[in-house]
């Protein structure tokens, strides 16, 4: 089963953010250590059905990505999706990457441009490439993302623009759209927004930032997404339990 197919068929999937920049290779013994006693924990309470790796952030760029890819590998064999700030963060020691369109944004650099300039790695790449629709929401404070895209997140007060957004991403093509409030938001992107979109779409729906325990993660798959991103909360505390 590829990892679309996974997402397209499992109800519950959690995705674990990790920033290379942000864990040190050395490390790694320590959150292999907190993974192998909560990843079994959350995948009870949450009643996941499964759990991948998702890799980047938006201010990396000097990580060698295959070492650390590498790295990662003698810790868990679960599967390891690249979550690329720029066409910069792809390996091919990955299993799979998110082609995000950051449709919220009116920046061609991130509708096209990085895409573009990807392209010449992904072209003869075996990764399993899956086109995103990337839609960042207002949590409250300032995130990477809009600062490096240099794009305005969406007020989560215009649903009707959020909404319409989200159904032109899945007009376009993308095989999923990701809601995104940002890493380490206030606000995370509520439940009601959730439903509303899943409502409207029929590609699985991607639900991150700001989300710190396990009532939220499990409100957010209760709304109707089919993958939930956690990452600041595990960076906090490696032996986060929610
Ligand atoms: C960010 O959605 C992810 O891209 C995760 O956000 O770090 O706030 O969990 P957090």
């Amino acid at each position: 089963m590829t990892i679309l197919e996974s997402l397209q068929q499992c109800k519950r999937t959690l995705g674990i953010l990790v920033d290379p920049e942000k864990l040190d290779v050395e490390d790694f013994s320590a959150f292999a250590k907190a993974m192998s006693s909560t990843i079994p924990q959350l995948t009870k309470a949450l009643e996941l059905n499964q759990i991948i790796f998702l890799l980047g952030g938006s201010t990396m760029t000097d990580v060698n990505l295959d070492y650390w890819i590498d790295e990662f590998r003698k810790i868990t064999e679960l599967k390891l999706v690249l979550f690329p700030g720029s066409h910069r963060q792809v390996s091919e020691h990955a299993d799979g990457l998110l082609f995000l369109n950051l449709i919220s944004g009116r920046n061609p650099q991130y509708l096209i441009g990085e895409q573009v300039a990807a392209a010449s790695r992904l072209r003869e790449s075996a990764l399993q490439i899956i086109p995103t629709g990337y839609i960042l929401v207002d949590g409250g404070v300032e995130s990477a993302v809009s600062r490096v895209s240099g794009t305005a997140p969406l007020s989560p007060q215009n649903e009707e623009l959020i909404l319409n957004t989200a159904v032109a991403g899945a007009l376009m093509g993308n095989q999923c759209l990701y809601l995104e409030a940002g890493s380490g938001a206030k606000v995370s992107v509520s439940e009601h927004l959730v439903s509303r979109v899943a409502d409207l779409i029929q590609i699985p729906l991607i639900v991150g930032g700001g989300l710190y325990t396990l009532k939220e993660i499990k409100h957010r798959f209760d709304a109707g997404a089919q993958m939930v991103v956690v990452g600041t909360a595990i960076e906090r505390n490696l032996n986060w339990k929610g």
